[in-house]
């Protein structure tokens, strides 16, 4: 028998019954097995082999053309209850889904072998860490779970141990977007996936578990899954706060999480240290702080704009062992994007010869796959096995108008609020317009796998007795001037903002108290060093009180539009944002009637 769990057992029988294989091959992890699948892939052009000069242990994956984001129109929530899936997720009845994804499942894996992967989100030995098992066809998805997770072994051992496990069916089938469906069955513990074999949609650790399911499990377990980054920023002191950070997909959470100082910081002594840069599970601790810890082992990130001067820890760590999909390559074989200064693209991303004609040589959701520890600002607390403890959360979206650089929510229920009400343009990331505003309630409107009201309801329960919780703000990066042109310069100078962050919670740095929040004023941020032009710092912390109010009008009506799951408190915080906005304007309205 290959596992001591006979359900394990059991169902891995089941599906090769249904998807008839060669072969089943149990991953166990090994240095060995990972040769041979690699040796396997390059015989048959799965893997393209990159430059081993320049960077060795490296390769090159081009996936199909129609097979590049997620799609989110094809990703289903299959709850009893339609209810219980909400507004925010397309739905579909389970028995109905399962005989129609089945259907694509029966007999998909003839002439292929079908390999079992046992992983650990999280360190192998935390009691905040969840296992699953994905049964796969594709070992190119095998290849990236043993990047992204705790595979093989140690993970099964777990599995055995604690008796049960996510379940994850994948098939890349025929890569056809009319045969491709992403469906996941909460009440089950329950993942399948046809049709796809990139990242979000096939590896199914990441945000089908980590995300989907597990926010169901939090939900009934009394923790948090959430869609940030988990940062550690250390002060010239010797003292770390921890700040989990949520953005939409390809909004720069890499690049945060992995930030190097400027300049004058670095020489005073700060240091920043990365946890992880898009999932992250908390709880709370005996103390009744939040404790975080990141399931994954891996950064799955976005290739283009990532250069020496915008991420140079990220483009350290993916010199070597890397697995890169969707790049463009030099003469010369080295991965090639937009926005790296040095080399020249030859062959685009599809495999041809390189003509701006053709649109960018690097897809723009081209993606590096690579092991966390590679990075040169990796944290060894990202092994704890209790986590960390989170100081900040911080929300953040791509607002190119009326959001300012950085506020502060006044308590935690207005935090949840302002978590509820972002919005970002939406990006490469999933297929569809790019571009266009939308709603992204604490950057999880792809990935809650229940109902965003119940969601909003199980944010604030936090809030009881002996709670100890992050003090909570919003950033925006992405304000741009009348030019167009982004006002604030981003990357490394960032850690100005969250210096202001972590004194907010040490109770030390200055703020003004707004409608919206509590906001730096300019003295309390340091620009020293800083080039901005003439005047944006003024505009990046500025309140324009009607637009404000039209904002706030339509947040209440998205809230309205999860009817009756809306907790009333949020619907309370709602309006007294609304009428302190009122009452901020009206003394401006007489002043302008008076002159
Ligand atoms: O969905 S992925 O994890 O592949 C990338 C993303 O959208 O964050
Ligand atoms: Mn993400």
């Amino acid at each position: 028998m290959p596992s001591k769990l006979e359900a394990l057992n059991r169902w891995v029988d089941d599906v090769a019954r249904l998807t008839q294989p060669d072969q089943i091959h149990w991953c166990d992890g090994s240095d060995a097995e990972a040769a041979a699948l690699r040796a396997q892939m390059l015989a048959d052009g799965t893997l393209i082999e990159l430059n081993q000069t320049t960077h060795p242990g490296c390769t090159l994956h081009r996936s199909h053309p129609s097979d590049v984001a997620r799609v989110e129109h094809l990703t289903l929530v299959c709850t009893k209850n339609q209810a219980d899936a909400g507004p925010n997720n397309h739905w579909m009845e389970p028995t109905q889904a399962h005989a129609k994804i089945d259907a694509l499942f029966a007999g998909c894996m003839k002439g292929r072998t079908l390999y079992v992967i046992p992983y650990c989100m999280g360190p192998i030995d935390s009691p905040l860490s969840r296992c699953g098992v994905e049964i796969t066809d594709s070992p190119y998805v095998v290849a990236n779970m043993r990047i992204m997770t705790r595979m093989g072994s140690a993970a099964l051992a777990r599995i055995e141990r604690e008796g049960n496990f996510v379940k994850g069916l994948h098939s890349t089938g025929e890569l056809d977007p009319q045969r491709r469906f992403i469906m996941h069955f909460p009440e089950e513990l329950t993942i399948k996936s046809y049709g796809s074999g990139y990242g979000g949609n096939a590896l199914l650790g990441k945000k089908c578990h980590a995300l989907r399911i597990a926010s169901w499990q939090a939900r009934t377990e009394g923790w948090l899954a959430e869609h940030m980054l988990i940062v550690g920023i250390e002060n010239p002191q010797g003292q770390t706060h921890y700040i989990a950070a949520a953005f939409p997909s390809a909004c720069g959470k890499t690049n945060l999480a992995m930030l190097i100082p400027p300049e004058g910081y670095r020489q005073a002594g700060w240091k920043v240290w990365t946890i992880g840069d898009d999932i992250c599970w908390m709880r709370p601790g005996a103390d009744g702080r939040l404790y975080a810890i990141n399931p994954e082992a891996g950064f799955f990130g976005v290739a283009p704009g990532t250069d020496h001067g915008t991420n140079p820890n990220a483009l350290a760590s993916i010199q070597r062992d890397t697995i890169y999909t969707n790049v463009a390559v030099t003469a010369d074989l080295q991965p090639w994007w937009e926005g790296l200064k040095e080399g020249a693209p030859v062959t685009d991303w599809q495999g041809r010869p390189y003509d701006p004609a053709n649109g960018p040589a690097a897809h723009p959701n081209s993606r590096f796959t690579v092991s966390a520890r590679q990075a040169p600002s990796w944290s060894p607390k990202a092994e704890d096995a209790q986590g960390v403890p989170i100081s900040a959360i911080v929300f953040g979206g791509r607002r190119p108008s009326l959001v300012p650089l950085v506020f502060e929510a006044r308590d935690w229920a207005h935090g949840v609020l302002v978590g509820a009400a972002m919005g970002s343009e939406t990006t490469a990331a999933a297929t569809g317009a790019v571009g266009v505003m939308r709603r992204d309630s604490m950057a999880m409107k792809p990935f809650c796998g229940y109902n965003y009201g119940d969601y909003f309801a199980h944010w604030l329960s936090f809030d009881k007795a002996g709670a100890k919780l992050p003090k909570i703000f919003h950033v925006n990066w992405f304000r741009k001037g009348a030019d167009g042109k982004f006002l604030w310069p981003g990357f490394g100078e960032n850690l100005r903002v969250l210096e202001w962050i972590i004194e907010r919670c040490e109770g030390r740095a200055g703020a003004q108290e707004t409608a919206i929040g509590l906001l730096p004023r300019a003295q309390d941020l340091h620009t020293q060093g800083l080039a901005l032009r003439e005047g944006a710092l003024d505009e990046l912390l500025a309140i324009d009180l009607p637009r404000w109010a039209a904002e706030v009008e339509d947040i209440g009506r998205y809230l309205d539009s999860f009817g009756e799951h809306t907790p009333a408190r949020l619907h309370a915080e709602q309006r007294r944002v609304a009428a302190e906005l009122a009452s901020a304007q009206t003394p401006q309205k007489r002043a302008a009637v008076a002159s």
